[in-house]
């Protein structure tokens, strides 16, 4: 049914790493110390308490030094590698799973845990330490500017313009372990169902606020549905 050569755009959120034991944002885990997500990660939260945020991201910065890539990122990968058509891969997740995994035409569109980025002048760093707001700027020297890369609610996502592309000529658009609240990548579905004979296919657990826009629902969870999947359609 997928042309060989056909344009794949791969969406993925939480769930793509939830096997590996990174937490989702809006599960029964959905909070986080009594914090809704919306309160930590954005600039207003980051203002209000800054050594909070910062700890909410140095948890989750360090948490990846114990976590791998699973089969399903492990697949994503080999379709990256083996497809003939174009190929791109846009996560929501900020953790490195995906490159850890081979992948490499890929786009972080809600930034990176391991980088940091300073407010003063905008100089981005590969980061693994721990960040506070005594952390000096190693490009401009000053204090206090340093961040988490990371887009936060009301920022805007990194290279749309590009994702934009992409997803106007997708002969396929996969999406994968995202609930598909948070905008603008709940609307990427909606988005490539546009392009004439684009199939939609929506790879997780269960229903989600977008479901209703696929042709075609895989319910299961990715390390074990991707690999399927992947092998399918490099055999077509
Ligand atoms: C499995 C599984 C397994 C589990 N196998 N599946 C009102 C209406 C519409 C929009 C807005 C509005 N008010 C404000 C907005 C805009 C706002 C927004 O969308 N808010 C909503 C909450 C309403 N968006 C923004 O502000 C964005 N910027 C923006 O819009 O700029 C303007 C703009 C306009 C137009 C074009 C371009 C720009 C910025 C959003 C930044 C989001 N940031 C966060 C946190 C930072 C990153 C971090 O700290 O990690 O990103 S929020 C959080 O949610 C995180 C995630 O990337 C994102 C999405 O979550 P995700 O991945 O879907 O996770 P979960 O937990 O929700 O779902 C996991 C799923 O996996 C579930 O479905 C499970 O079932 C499934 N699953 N295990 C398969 N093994």
């Amino acid at each position: 049914m997928i042309k060989p050569n056909a344009s794949i755009v791969v969406l993925t959120g939480a769930g793509m790493s939830a096997e590996s034991g990174v937490p989702t944002f809006r599960g029964v885990d959905g909070l986080w110390e009594g914090h809704r997500i919306e309160d930590v990660a954005s600039p207003e939260g980051f203002a209000r308490d800054p050594e909070l945020v910062h700890r909410f991201y140095n948890l989750r910065r360090a948490a990846l030094n114990t976590v791998e890539p699973n089969a399903g990122h492990v697949a994503l990968a080999r379709l990256e590698r083996e497809w003939r058509g174009r190929f791109l891969l846009v996560t929501q997740n900020v953790d490195d799973l995906h490159e850890r995994a081979g992948s490499e035409k890929l786009i972080h569109m809600h930034g990176e845990l391991r980088k940091a980025r300073c407010e003063c002048c905008d100089a981005v760093f590969a980061w693994t330490k721990d960040l506070d707001s005594g952390t000096r700027c190693r490009a401009c020297g000053e204090i206090g500017g340093m961040r988490p890369h990371i887009v936060w609610f009301g920022e805007f996502p990194f290279e749309m313009e590009t994702i934009m592309g992409a997803l106007k000529r997708a002969d396929l658009f996969l999406c994968i372990g995202t609930s598909g609240v948070v905008y603008p990548a709940a609307g990427f579905a909606q988005i490539a169902a546009e392009r004439p004979g684009c199939h939609l296919i929506e790879m997780n657990l269960e229903s989600t606020a977008i479901s209703r826009q696929f042709d075609e629902h895989i319910i299961g969870p990715v390390a074990v549905e991707l690999p399927k999947l992947v092998e399918q359609l490099l055999a077509a």
